[in-house]
């Protein structure tokens, strides 16, 4: 069997080594395997006796080709086989394994050129160059040797050895290249050739990916930039190194999942429905929390379920929420005017921690339950607002009156749920306190042995005064100190020493006892001898002179008055009044108003116009309000041999000064001039004993305005008609009388339990000026801006015309329920609209009729506007023909919505009070009615029941109140006032 012979068989023999259990790593990139070919391989074999291409069967018995050569028994062997052309890719370094099987010499007997090895070579070439195969061409990688060789004994066992050899190339440039295998005389068997390089195979690292990657041949590394798998971003940019051997090595940064993703394997899939992810990172996607919901895929939040809410800065993680309930269980303690109010925790706080409590305070008066908020002066301990704890402290309320407070309790969620607004009231009625200290004293006069004080009344005297304590020493002798009492609020000290320091301290006092004492006030008294200056001494004589010249002047005048007081107390009561003039004439036969102010000493009209009562005749039962000039109670009286009746009693507090009674008393001198059924009735005046009272009928509804808020739309518009009837009636009288009222709202009109509204509050003090128009001018020069006629604003003509614009805006007052004239405008802006010709708006559903008569009653000019006897007559007119009523001026057909140009002004889009005004104002008032025949704005008042129905009046049902405060810039848009 000759060597060749021996080689053929070795592939019916098993080969061993260990190389063929080797699975190729998938970063290995095949150029060539000779396995993978099937057919003839088609290498160059030079010269062709040398290399012979064979086919065989591998271990698996996978046919395969196969190249062998053993010309041992010849001399001189150089047998050359060269591959085909091999393209490079991009590979810089190649890799060449080899396996094969060698012949050991030693056992093949009398071989005469026996070699263990053979060479690897390779040429680079930028093409294939065909069957052109030059030797010199060639350069050697290594001359192969074999590891293990095989022997005749193998042969016999049927085992071969496959040796399995691996070298590197490179770095190659060219496009290609050949490797050529040369036999200098061995028995060797060529099994595979496989050629390939290495790279860094595709990857996922960190959720950043990695093409495939060739490495350089240089021993440095490849840096290779990573990019984020789908539905995740970079957190750091991330980086691999790609190293020669094809590795990845030191990945660095990383990629996080999007919100709504989580990390599965090496990807970012949605989170499930029920499910969400509210941050990006590598966390899983969390369950929805308790009451909330997601029925998505990928969803970063869960929505609240119904009634339950997130507050702004709430996690996603966290439970929606609701808003709290009520506190529980509100306890007050009283002490004077503090209280302490006390509350539990609400039942269900909402699924919250962050609870808080409001505290909010009303002032109330009984009878019709009327309450209004509590003015700046209450304080609250530790506040009213954003408590965390379930206490506070009420201080500086008045004394005996009525408190609501309503504790609301509200948390993260509550402004979400506005409507639900949970609260706990209770209601308190204050004790009797003494008064607080007398803050303010003031040095009047100081001479040697005298001093004159004064000062104010304490910020809160809690009652009525009886009278002020003055106490006072020598600075340094406390222990000896002189004690005074003063019933008014100035005191003169007599008795001083000269030249000497006296300290003084004053508390007032009331049926609760003394107050605080003032803190110590220090004054000094004039010394002994008064030296005058030289240069002091002209002024001084130009004073002297001065004083003369003045006390000359006033005996002159005394003379003078009292000449003619003298005369004048000589007539009638009604011929005693000084002539002022406010555009009445005065018919004959008919009792006129004498003005208080008008006699030489006012208190001497109280009695000649009111009954003086016995103070034991009055029962006080409760503080029902507060008047200008104190306390107003209710009560009942009981005169002799008469039924005891129910009174209103409207206190002087104490301390007043002389003015302040007689200005307090000048009400009763009007009131007392007065009878008739719309007019409050006065009973009589206490001013014998103190305290100085005003008694009147008792109104059990109390004020128009309150009352009409609080039955909000309650009333049949005859029911309201009647209402109004009874008012204009009341001015009617009024007005014949010659007494013009200039105060004429809703507020200062009194309900009986009857809803008989009459006539009150003649309080403000008027003071007649020398002037031909005899107009009036208000004290202080306080104007109720919204009911007063333009002219009364502008140069205070104070007439029955002007009593006449206050009615129809009382008028408007009562058909929308108690609203406020002009909402929150300021006076200035309804000073200047109303100067420009706008005028309220109907209220909702206000028959027709009715706003026409406010209209005429805003008239500008005066003289156009109805009198008091025509109101009653109209008005008497629609009450005995009730579907005269039933025209409104609807929403729709409203002179509002006629004034504003329907093509380029949609009145909803108004937001404000003054951008409706802004755009009324640019649209001149004939435009605006165009298709009815007005003339001018001021004629569109005369605009009558058959106008209306031009311009769409139409019938609509129940009357309803204009506007709730809440809607008010609804109503504003719905509502603005109407030029005219
Ligand atoms: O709206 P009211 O309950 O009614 O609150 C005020 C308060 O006194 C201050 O003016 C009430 N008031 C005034 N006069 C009377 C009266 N004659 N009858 C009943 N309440 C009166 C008024």
């Amino acid at each position: 069997m000759d060597c060749k012979t021996l080689i053929l068989f070795l592939f019916f023999f098993t080969l061993i080594s260990s190389a063929d259990f080797i699975i190729h790593p998938s970063n290995e990139v095949n150029l060539l395997d000779s396995k993978a070919s099937q057919g003839e391989l088609g290498w160059i074999s030079s010269p062709s006796h040398g290399w012979e291409e064979i086919s065989g069967v591998d271990e698996h018995y996978t046919p395969i080709r196969t190249f062998q050569v053993c010309n041992v028994m010849e001399y001189s062997q150089n047998n050359w086989l060269r591959t085909n052309w091999i393209p490079r890719n991009s590979a810089q370094k190649i890799y060449v394994e080899l396996k094969f099987t060698l012949r050991d010499c030693n056992s093949i007997p009398m071989v005469l050129t026996c070699k263990e090895t053979f060479n690897l070579h390779y040429l680079e070439t930028e093409e294939d160059q065909g069957n052109k195969f030059r030797e010199h061409q060639f350069s050697k990688i290594d001359t192969i040797a074999a590891d293990e060789s095989f022997t005749q004994m193998d042969l016999g066992d049927r085992i071969l050895k496959l040796n399995t050899e691996v070298r590197e190339v490179g770095p190659m440039t060219k496009k290609g290249f050949y490797l050529a295998f040369q036999d200098v005389g061995a028995c060797v068997a060529l099994v595979s050739v496989r050629v390939y390089f290495k790279k860094c195979p595709f990857t996922v690292r960190n959720l950043a990916m990695f093409p495939d990657t060739v490495p350089t041949d240089s021993q440095s590394l490849v840096e290779v930039r990573g990019s984020c798998v789908n539905n995740s971003k970079e957190e750091d940019p991330p980086k691999m190194y790609c190293s020669t051997e094809g590795e990845w090595l030191v990945p660095i940064g990383k990629c996080l999942c999007n919100i709504g993703y989580e990390e599965r394997g090496v990807a970012c899939q949605a989170c499930r429905p029920g499910f969400y992810k509210a941050s990006s990172g590598n966390v899983k996607c969390s369950k929805c929390p308790p009451h909330s919901y997601t029925h998505q895929e990928g969803s970063v939040h869960c929505g609240c379920e119904k009634n339950y809410f997130r507050a702004d800065e709430d996690p996603a993680s966290m439970a929606c929420s609701r808003p709290p309930s009520a506190p529980r269980n509100v306890i007050s303690a009283i002490n004077e005017t503090s209280v302490i109010l006390d509350w539990n925790w609400p039942a269900d706080t909402g699924g919250r921690k962050d609870v808080i409590f409001n505290v909010v305070c009303k002032r109330c008066w009984p009878g019709p339950r009327q309450c209004e908020p509590c003015r700046g002066a209450v304080r609250f301990l530790p506040r009213a607002f954003g408590l965390t704890n379930t206490t506070v402290t009420v201080a500086d309320l008045l004394a005996h009156t009525n408190y609501t407070f309503e504790i609301e309790a509200q948390n993260g969620v509550s402004f979400q749920a506005p409507t639900i607004r949970q609260y706990a009231a209770v209601t308190i009625t204050t004790n009797q306190a003494a008064p607080s200290a007398v803050t303010v004293i003031r040095k009047d006069r100081t001479s040697r042995n005298s001093i004159s004080l004064s000062w104010m009344e304490p910020e809160r005297p809690n009652g009525i005064i009886l009278d002020y304590e003055v106490k006072y020493y020598e600075k340094e002798q406390e222990t000896s100190y002189t004690i005074l009492r003063s019933k008014g609020t100035n005191v003169t000290l007599n008795g001083l020493k000269p030249d000497t320091t006296y300290l003084l301290q004053i508390r007032a006092r009331t049926a609760a006892g003394y107050g605080s004492s003032s803190r110590k006030f220090e004054f000094e008294t004039s010394p002994d001898s008064f030296s005058i200056s030289s240069e002091n001494s002209q002024v001084v004589l130009i004073a002297i002179s001065s004083a003369v010249a003045i006390i000359l002047l006033t005996v002159v005048l005394y003379i003078v008055i009292s000449r003619f007081c003298r005369y004048s107390k000589s007539k009638h009561p009604d011929e005693k009044r000084l002539p002022f003039g406010n555009g009445h004439l005065r018919l004959p036969g008919i009792k006129t108003y004498v003005d208080p102010h008008t006699y030489e000493d006012p208190s001497q009209a109280v009695h000649e116009f009111a009954k003086e009562l016995d103070a034991s005749s009055i029962a006080i039962d409760k503080v029902v309000g507060a008047g200008e000039f104190g306390e107003v109670c209710s009560g009942r009286l009981k005169l002799p041999s008469k039924k005891e009746i129910c009174v209103a009693i409207k206190t002087l507090k104490a301390g007043y000064t002389e003015k302040q009674r007689r200005d307090f008393l000048s009400e009763a001198s009007i009131m007392g001039q007065f009878d008739h059924p719309n007019i409050i009735r006065l009973e009589g005046v206490v001013t014998r004993s103190k305290p100085v009272m005003i008694v009147t009928e008792y109104m059990e509804n109390g004020s128009l305005d309150g009352f009409l808020r609080k039955h909000d739309a309650q009333f049949t518009v005859i029911q309201l008609v009647g209402m109004l009837r009874g008012i204009a009636s009341g001015m009617k009288y009024l007005s014949d009388m010659g007494y013009v009222h200039r105060d004429l709202a809703a507020r200062n009109i009194l309900v009986n339990s009857n809803l008989v509204c009459k006539v009150s509050d003649f309080g403000l003090s008027r003071v007649l000026e020398d002037d031909p128009e005899a107009a009036y001018t208000t004290r202080g020069g306080k104007i109720p801006i919204r009911w007063t006629a333009p002219e009364a604003i502008a140069y205070r003509k104070f007439t029955s015309a002007s009593d006449v614009w206050s009615y129809g805006i009382v008028l408007w007052e009562v058909m929308s329920y108690g609203e406020r004239p002009y909402w929150e405008m300021s006076n200035q802006d309804v000073i200047k609209a109303v100067d420009e010709g706008y005028r309220l708006p109907p209220p909702m559903e206000c028959p027709a009729t009715l706003y026409q008569l406010m209209l005429d009653c805003w008239q500008k000019d005066r003289n156009n506007r109805p009198k008091f006897e025509q109101i009653v007559s109209i008005l008497d007119k629609l009450i005995r023909n009730p579907s005269s009523l039933k025209i409104t001026a609807s929403t729709a057909s409203r002179p509002v919505n006629l004034l504003l140009d329907r093509n380029s002004t949609d009145i909803t889009s108004f937001h404000t009070m003054g951008d409706w005004l802004e755009s009324a104002r640019t649209l001149p008032c004939k435009d605006a009615f165009s298709g009815v025949s007005y003339s001018s704005c001021d004629t569109l008042a005369k605009t009558s029941a058959e106008d209306f129905k031009k311009v769409g009046v139409t019938i609509v049902g129940p009357q309803k109140k204009i506007v709730s405060s809440l809607t008010t810039l609804e109503t504003h848009s719905k509502n603005g006032p109407v030029p005219v």
